[in-house]
């Protein structure tokens, strides 16, 4: 494993439309593999995912017996970065919403020492393409409470497209991590920001799914919130380590 190279994880459920060209276009991006994880889903994503990786030995799968949650699966995939010695590992959903294109400044940004970069739709430059005006209103209000109960200066804590640097997973503490859902994002972003993590934010577009369908629930949304209200709260006590008051932050942060 030569140090440039990324493990891009894209966890799967119901994506067979889209997962095959994502995969393609994400291998197009130089020093990129691919890592699909996917939770039995109905709709035979895994026999894709196994397909496209006979076809290439830069793409591996996991399958996991059940849905498991998003949180879960990046956990895993982070671990199996590490193990495998990859230098960084991106998070990318596999229903088009990411474009591979914005990957190459993702990746730059995580090269030039950022630990996190985080693919921002809330920034100059960002955009989202296709969303009703509630989903924007939903995506901003959950980010802004996010950002104000847990302190942070982050400006799209729940964006799902990232790229985040061996070294910094490693300093995460993967055991440390609660969330089994969406609310895995605003953790660990929290969590890499308070141990004085350099975070990068990166404009990008994103565009709203064109096939399948979104695996947001009532109980996902539910998790987040009720995590990010505990986290709140305990970072407001200081003797509990996730609020070990933030070290300066780094060179290269975005504050
Ligand atoms: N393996 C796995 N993937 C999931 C799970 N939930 C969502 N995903 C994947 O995570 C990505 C984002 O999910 P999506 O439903 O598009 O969320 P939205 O963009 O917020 O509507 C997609 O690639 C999903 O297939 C899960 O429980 N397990
Ligand atoms: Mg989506």
């Amino acid at each position: 494993m030569t140090p440039e190279q990324v493990l891009v994880v894209l966890p799967t459920y119901n994506e067979r439309a889209t997962l095959g060209t994502v995969v393609a276009d994400v291998l197009r991006v130089r020093h990129t593999h691919v890592l699909v994880i996917d939770d039995a889903s109905p709709d035979g994503t895994g026999r894709v995912a196994d397909a496209l990786a006979a076809g290439d030995d830069r793409v591996t799968v996991m399958h996991r017996p059940a849905k498991l949650g998003l949180g879960t699966a990046y956990l895993a995939g982070f671990r199996i970065a590490l193990k495998r010695g990859f230098a960084f590992v991106a998070e990318m959903d596999a229903d088009g919403s990411h474009r591979p294109e914005d990957l190459p400044a993702l990746l730059a940004a995580a090269r030039g020492g950022a630990g996190l970069v985080i693919g921002t739709r809330w920034m100059p430059g960002g955009e989202i393409v296709n969303w009703p005006l509630y989903r924007r209103m939903i995506s901003r209000g959950g980010t802004g409470f996010a950002r104000r109960a847990l302190r942070s200066e982050l400006r799209d804590l729940t964006s799902g497209y990232r790229v985040l640097s061996n070294e910094w997973v490693t300093r995460l503490g993967l055991d440390d991590v609660d969330s089994e859902g969406y609310a895995f994002q605003v953790e660990t972003a929290a969590m890499l920001e308070r141990l004085g993590c350099p975070v990068v934010e990166v404009p990008i577009t994103f565009v709203e799914r064109a096939a399948g369908r979104s695996k947001m629930s009532f109980r996902i949304g539910w998790e987040a919130f009720v995590n990010v209200l505990r986290w709140g709260r305990e970072l407001r006590r200081p003797s509990v380590s996730r609020t070990a008051p933030r070290e300066e932050p780094a060179q290269g942060s975005v504050r």
